[in-house]
């Protein structure tokens, strides 16, 4: 019984969600919240009035979540990420509240379509690839698996750019995906906290005799929060993700306005509002720009202050900091973190500088993503220093702390020394991010057992001598909601009538799928389902680039950031060769197939742009030769996102995953393709590894050079020029590419990038390309014997749940933050 006396205000009751109550909710919502008729009620109109509607059902159990939380004292887990690549967010809301049927019936009886509305709501785009991604399936795993997680990070009125091809290049357009308002998200007015830039340091004596250090900014700005609800699977918790936006403190100098200085009365709020314009478009490449160190310490610094008011709220100490807060730091973007705590625990909070490195270290821990040496970021010291002068000092006072202990106590010698020093003094004084990460964590994760072996090899190798139990690993994951459920409802469907529903709940259950994989009747029920979604892909590219695709073909799909360390050029130059191959040949038996790509470069990446041009100068010569009989064809889709993958993913026979070895530090596409029955073509490169040890080597196709090959033919050195003319097929479709067959326009368009491969090739493009070529016929064959394709095909469905996020979550929450 509820009752209503003052004190004890009751819970409303939960709202009903038949499809009957929903449908006169939405039209309440367009009437009184949007101002409209249904008669006038607009596709996007009702969108909003939905997701209105669906935001309701989700607050009950958001607000008896954050109860849960409070009144159990359980831990709580931040996740302070740069980047959040979510998509779209009605499905996966409605879907994991267990309303799909309810919220399609309910529009249904407006005249409604919901495929339709739910197309319409934009892609939120706040990242750039696999890291974002990671982070928007880590926030739905952590829903999940009960986990009172919060996401940090900014609220970008710029996602990732709209990629557009004109004429084959890559054109950058602004994204703008706040356009019609976001009706996910609630101002948090009262949640806001002051950030400072530059200014001075002041110190004073205080009463106990200790320095005390005060921060004087030159530059404030005031971080104001953001809320969206994160639905967990059967809706059992509802977590908050918080996303900062920069305002000014000051909107107009009155003082400038005035004088009639109208514009420069702005100035101020400009500068703070360039804070969360725009995502930087680089993957696993730093930025280095002023703007995005400003970015990383303006989040780092709300989301620090915003943890520490919870923590001070409830608690009202700070000794239990660790015990109940746990900081994941992911890649070093939020490095500055470890020195912003420091500081607000000792110029703030008045604790002293040792204990306050005790509980910055025992909280924090950090997940690098790649060991790109041009990715790890670092930033001058001048630079830092104007920025950030207190939190410099810190730096310095650790760095001091932690390099006399490894020359006293562990015998560290100067190369050591020099090594894990948090600035790198061997040209400009810089910064190391990804040390004083590692300094400030009491664990180090890298994303893949091949990856975090190599960490403890490279770029940590001599931390890791000093502190040899901090690095572990934690192979990534996906969430088989969105990268099953919901965009292969077709394969879902025909699952639960096999196996029934456990895999809903745990995917490690899908291994009951194996007892099939042989069963004519259920191949052909399986092959069925691939073959609906590779004809709505095909409806998709038709209807985008007026090209028609032959669904029985091999759909071989190569979808991720273009970068010349995934190797797009590898599987490029084989598709002329496969073209030479064809032509010469017309008796022989050729597979069909498509070789689909997309990915956007970023807009200062020169080969990648190239490499982009290059796809679609092939695409237009093959698809337009009588010769080729419609037996191959290449397609690159503009505009990759995350709305797009849900439809290319579920429709691929063959997953390219090809990079060079040691190069990716795990991919995350690569899980999505296995999950929904696609062959992998790969190299023993991040979590391929593991993948071919779930699925077993027969149902993978592996090729090419190993980790250790690669770094031991760099070292010693490489004859590409050689390699290449000892393979016919390989030289013959580089001359044809740097001879201008695809660019008779230009005719030197690619000379730069194959006399690249001729010269250093770097990537082991050259090195590897007659194994990937000979691992392609290889596909071939199996291809040819359908019955055999089928088979493997089930079996990576079959085997691959353990790469779930909820497992990947899971064991971050007893390894690493001991929480949940
Ligand atoms: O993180 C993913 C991995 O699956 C990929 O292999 C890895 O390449 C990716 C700077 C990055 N590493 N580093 C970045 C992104 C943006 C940026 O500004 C670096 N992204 C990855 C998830 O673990």
């Amino acid at each position: 019984m509820n009752s209503n006396t003052q004190n004890d205000i009751p819970f409303p009751e939960p709202r009903r969600s038949d499809p009957a109550v929903l449908a006169a909710d939405i039209v309440e919502r367009l009437t009184y919240r949007i101002g409209k008729d249904a008669k006038a009620a607009k596709p996007h109109d009702w969108l909003t009035a939905t997701i209105l509607v669906i935001r309701d059902r989700i607050i009950d159990r958001w607000m008896a979540s954050t109860r849960k939380t409070y009144e159990s004292g359980g831990k709580r887990v931040y996740y302070l990420s740069l980047e959040f690549l979510i998509g779209r967010l009605m499905r996966d809301a409605v879907s994991n509240l267990g309303l799909m049927e309810e919220v399609r019936d309910a529009l249904a009886s407006l005249g409604v379509d919901l495929d339709i509305v739910a197309a319409l709501e934009p892609d939120a785009a706040l990242g750039n690839g696999g890291l974002g991604r990671l982070a928007a399936c880590f926030m739905e795993s952590m829903a999940t698996t009960d986990i009172p997680a919060y996401g940090y990070g900014i609220r970008y009125v710029h996602g990732l750019f709209r990629q557009q091809i004109a004429d084959g290049w890559q054109v950058e357009l602004p994204e703008t995906w706040l356009a019609h308002g976001n009706p996910w998200e609630f101002e948090r007015r009262e949640s806001a906290y002051e950030v400072g830039f530059g200014g001075t340091v002041e110190s004073a004596l205080a009463p106990d005799g200790d320095a005390r250090y005060v921060w004087k900014p030159a530059e404030r700005v005031i971080a104001v929060a953001y809320d969206t609800p994160i639905v967990g699977w059967r809706g059992n918790r509802v977590n908050t993700l918080r996303l900062w936006t920069a305002q000014p403190i000051d909107p107009i100098l009155l003082d400038a306005f005035n004088a009639g200085d109208h514009i420069g009365a702005l100035r101020e709020s400009n500068k703070a509002e360039s804070l969360a314009r725009v995502l930087y478009p680089a993957d696993a490449t730093p930025a280095g720009q002023e703007l995005r160190l400003r970015q990383e310490f303006f989040f780092s610094s709300a989301s620090l202050q915003d943890i520490l008011r919870r923590h001070m709220q409830q608690y009202n100490t700070l000794e239990n900091l660790p015990d109940k807060v746990a900081i994941q730091l992911n890649d070093t973007h939020p490095a500055v973190s470890v020195a912003e705590l420091m500081r607000l625990l000792c110029d703030v909070h008045g604790l002293d500088f040792n204990d306050a490195w005790e509980l910055t270290r025992r909280t924090i821990s950090y997940t690098n993503h790649t060991l790109l040496p041009e990715a790890l970021e670092t930033w001058p010291v001048p630079l830092f220093e104007r920025l950030l002068p207190r939190h410099m000092q810190i730096i310095y006072g650790i760095n001091a702390k932690i390099l006399l202990s490894a020359r006293k106590e562990k015998g560290f010698n100067d190369a050591q020394i020099r090594a894990i020093s948090l600035i790198d003094e061997s040209g400009d004084r810089r910064l190391r991010m990804g040390n004083l990460a590692f300094i400030g964590s009491h664990s180090i994760n890298g994303v893949s057992a091949l990856h975090t072996e190599l960490m403890k090899e490279t770029v940590f190798a001599d931390l890791h001598k000093l502190y040899p139990d901090r690095i572990n690993n934690k192979t990534n994951g996906i969430t088989p909601r969105r990268w099953l459920m919901q965009c292969n409802p077709g394969l879902t469907r025909l699952l639960r009538d096999t196996i029934g529903d456990d895999f809903l709940d745990n995917t490690e259950a899908l291994q009951a799928l194996d007892a099939y994989a042989d069963d004519s009747e259920f191949q052909k029920q399986f092959a069925a389902v691939k073959r609906a979604n590779k004809v709505r892909l095909a409806q998709v590219i038709q209807s985008r680039l007026g090209l028609k695709l032959d669904p029985s073909a091999m759909f071989d799909i190569q979808i991720k950031r273009i970068h010349e360390y995934k190797r797009q050029l590898l599987n490029i130059v084989e598709a002329v060769a496969l073209y030479d191959q064809m032509r010469s040949h017309p008796e022989m038996d050729w597979v069909p197939r498509i070789k689909i790509f997309a990915g956007k470069a970023a807009p200062s990446y020169h080969n990648a742009k190239l490499i982009i041009k290059l796809a679609n100068d092939v695409a237009r010569v093959v698809n337009s030769d009588p010769a080729v009989r419609g037996l191959l064809k290449v397609v690159f889709v503009p505009n990759y996102n995350v709305s797009l993958a849900e439809i290319l993913v579920p429709a691929a026979d063959l997953s390219e995953q090809i990079s060079t070895a040691g190069m990716e530090a795990s991919g995350t596409g690569n899980m999505k393709f296995g999950l929904n029955g696609a062959i992998t073509i790969g190299t023993l490169d991040g979590a391929n590894v593991e993948m071919r040890d779930w699925v077993g080597e027969e149902n993978i196709k592996i090729f090419g050079m190993t980790a250790d090959e690669v770094t031991k033919v760099r070292a010693e050195g490489h004859n590409p020029r050689a390699i290449i003319e000892n393979s016919r097929e390989l030289a013959q479709a580089l001359h044809a590419i740097a001879s201008g067959v695809f660019s008779p326009d230009d005719p030197g368009r690619f000379t730069s990038l194959v006399d690249g491969l001729y010269q250093h090739d770097w990537f082991m493009v050259a090195a590897d390309f007659d194994a990937y070529a000979a691992a392609q016929r290889e596909v071939d064959a199996i291809w040819t014997d359908e019955k055999s394709w089928h088979a493997k095909a089930i079996r990576n469905t079959a085997r691959m749940g353990w790469f779930s996020s909820d497992r990947t979550i899971r064991q971050y929450a007893k390894e690493i933050w001991r929480a949940g």
